[in-house]
């Protein structure tokens, strides 16, 4: 029987880490912790690393025909039972440095680079636009990947270009909108807005380009309810939300400016978060979460 300590740790993000199986494959595992306003928080979410777990696999499987993916299984035995149904074993890539990003509406860091500058990206977009808009189409808007804790850095097509080569950094931006375009259209036949979402992709051996790390998850993506939509403000998160409003709220004692690490959550906010993570998921895949592993 495996264990997670068999397996060299080569790399770590704010919720998930990545070990060595052999030389050919890698364990990505996802945990429970959630992040908010850039902390960490002390509290997990019970089933949080199942459910994006489990919503990566979905979209490999529904996009499989527009891009190959790195997945390999899901349920195997090189895989510990400590974080079965949280982890991925999936093919080693040679990682492209670029955060592949696609926008549908107008949000977060692309909002203010608009404001600022009235194009995200190098991308010029219509005058008069308003907060959370949806664009007249998806736009490809990538970043460089940040050390640890920093925001990734929006630079614009010519940059990746340089980075990763022009034929390269068409098919990427290509691959990009394609995969956000199915995914958003699914997503919002059943009432989930995916607003913006990151990709990570990588080459393998034959030099193909494959859809890497997480896909389409609350993580990696802005997920808003399409029942709450009002373009001009900033979206509820579908997943995020409770834990944004208590934080700043006046139960949590907390103060948002000071800094400081947010305090624990309350089981209240923990299990009305970890039922929005589980709503998302069945309405996406139409699946229990249930019977899914672990
Ligand atoms: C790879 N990451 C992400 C990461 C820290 C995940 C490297 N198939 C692959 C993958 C994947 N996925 C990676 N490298 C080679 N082949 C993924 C950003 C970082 C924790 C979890 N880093």
């Amino acid at each position: 029987m495996t264990t997670l300590a068999e397996y060299p740790k080569i790399a770590a993000g704010k919720v998930r880490e990545l070990y060595a199986v052999g030389d050919e494959h890698l364990l990505l595992v996802t945990s429970d912790r959630i992040s908010a306003f850039d902390f960490v928080l002390d509290t997990p979410i019970p089933d949080k690393g199942r459910v994006l777990t489990a919503m990566s696999v979905f979209w490999f499987d529904l996009l499989a025909d527009v891009l190959p993916n790195h997945l390999v299984a899901y349920d195997d035995p090189r895989i510990p039972d400590e974080v079965r149904g949280r982890a991925l074993l999936v093919r080693r890539l040679r990682m492209l440095p670029v955060e592949a990003v696609a926008r549908g509406y107008l949000a977060g860091s692309g909002y203010s680079d608009y404001r600022r500058t009235g194009a995200v990206c190098g991308v010029a977009l219509p005058d008069g636009l308003q907060e959370a808009d949806r664009l007249p189409e998806p736009i490809f808007t990538p970043a460089t990947k940040a050390e640890f804790g920093a925001h990734d850095e929006n630079v614009d097509f010519e940059h990746v270009a340089a980075e990763i080569g022009r034929e390269r950094a068409e098919q990427v931006r290509e691959a990009t909108l394609a995969i956000y375009r199915r995914g958003a259209e699914h997503a919002a036949e059943r009432g989930i807005l995916l607003a913006d979402t990151k990709f990570e992709f990588g080459v393998d051996a034959a030099g193909r380009l494959v859809v890497a790390d997480e896909v389409l998850t609350p993580d990696s993506s802005r997920y808003w309810p399409a029942s709450e939509y009002r373009p001009g403000r900033a979206q509820p998160s579908f997943d995020k939300q409770y834990v944004r409003d208590w934080l700043t709220g006046p139960e949590s004692g907390w103060d948002r400016a000071s800094n400081t690490q947010p305090p624990p959550l309350p089981a209240k906010v923990v299990e009305a978060t970890r039922d929005r993570y589980v709503e998302a998921y069945e309405r996406i895949t139409g699946r229990s979460l249930a019977d899914w592993p672990g």
